[in-house]
């Protein structure tokens, strides 16, 4: 479709100003917002790629993240389930030394589509600030991302201080990111992994579910 491949194209080039009413235009269109994401998605992963290979540098990245973090959040309304209600609380955030926030974006919002109330933390988020989010508001998820192999590790850190701050027993821990998988999760101890957004909040719904029963 031509308008998606517009909103992918703009993307690609960092133009947040004609970027935002393509997705207008789509939605007006009638296009449904899952596809319109997949556009983003698209041209985000051409963005890696060139990245990788040394075609664009970090400030074309960040100008391309702004604009996705933009028309996300136009879809946002969009996504929610019509009947979602209140099913628990998450807190989510980038680890420490990590300031990657778009996939961690999109997990935040596809929990808050399945209802589920989210507090986040942001990026470069300290162990501690996560225990002090799950005492303060009573979150039963802790979601870390991380998309660096260097900070992984700190997923391990805030499991941890979980379990030092006696909390491990009430919360599940989700973990994911590029560089993570189910062999790391297993490996520092955490309850779930999943490979991208849509996945993280349909386990998420069932991690809840099991802390009800
Ligand atoms: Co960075 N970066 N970056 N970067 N960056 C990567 C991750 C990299 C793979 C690029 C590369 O070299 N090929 C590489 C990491 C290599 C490694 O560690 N193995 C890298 C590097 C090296 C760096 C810097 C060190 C570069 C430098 O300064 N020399 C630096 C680090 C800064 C820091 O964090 N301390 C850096 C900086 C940046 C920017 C600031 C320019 C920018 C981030 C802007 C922002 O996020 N606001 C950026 C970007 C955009 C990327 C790439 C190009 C794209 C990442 C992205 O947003 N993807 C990335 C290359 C790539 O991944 N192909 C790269 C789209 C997003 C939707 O996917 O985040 O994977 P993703 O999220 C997915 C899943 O992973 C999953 O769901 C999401 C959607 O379905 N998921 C979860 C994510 N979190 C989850 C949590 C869950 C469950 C699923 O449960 C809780």
């Amino acid at each position: 479709m031509a308008i998606l491949d517009d909103i992918s194209a703009t993307l690609q080039k960092g133009k947040k100003k004609a970027l935002l009413p393509l997705v207008q235009q789509a939605i007006d269109e009638g296009v449904d917002a899952p596809t319109i994401l997949q556009s983003l998605l698209d041209g985000m992963d051409v963005i890696g790629e060139k990245f990788r290979n040394n075609e664009v540098f970090v400030p074309e990245v960040l100008i391309c993240a702004r604009a996705m973090n933009a028309a996300t959040a136009m879809l946002k309304p969009l996504l929610s389930e019509e009947d979602a209600k209140p099913l628990g609380k998450a807190c989510i955030g980038t680890v420490e030394g990590d300031m990657h926030d778009i996939g961690k974006n999109l997990v935040r919002l596809m929990l808050e589509a399945k209802g589920i109330e989210v507090t986040d933390l942001g990026v470069d988020v300290p162990a501690d600030r996560f225990v002090s989010c799950v005492q303060e508001e009573g979150c039963q998820l802790v979601c870390c991302s991380a998309l660096l192999t260097t900070t992984m590790p700190a997923i391990g850190t805030v499991v941890e201080a979980l379990e030092t701050a006696g909390l491990r027993q009430q919360v599940k821990v989700m973990v994911g990111g590029a560089p993570v998988d189910q062999t790391f999760c297993d490996r520092v101890r955490a309850d779930a992994y999943t490979p991208d957004a849509a996945s993280a909040a349909r386990r998420a719904v069932e991690l809840l579910e099991e802390l009800t029963a």
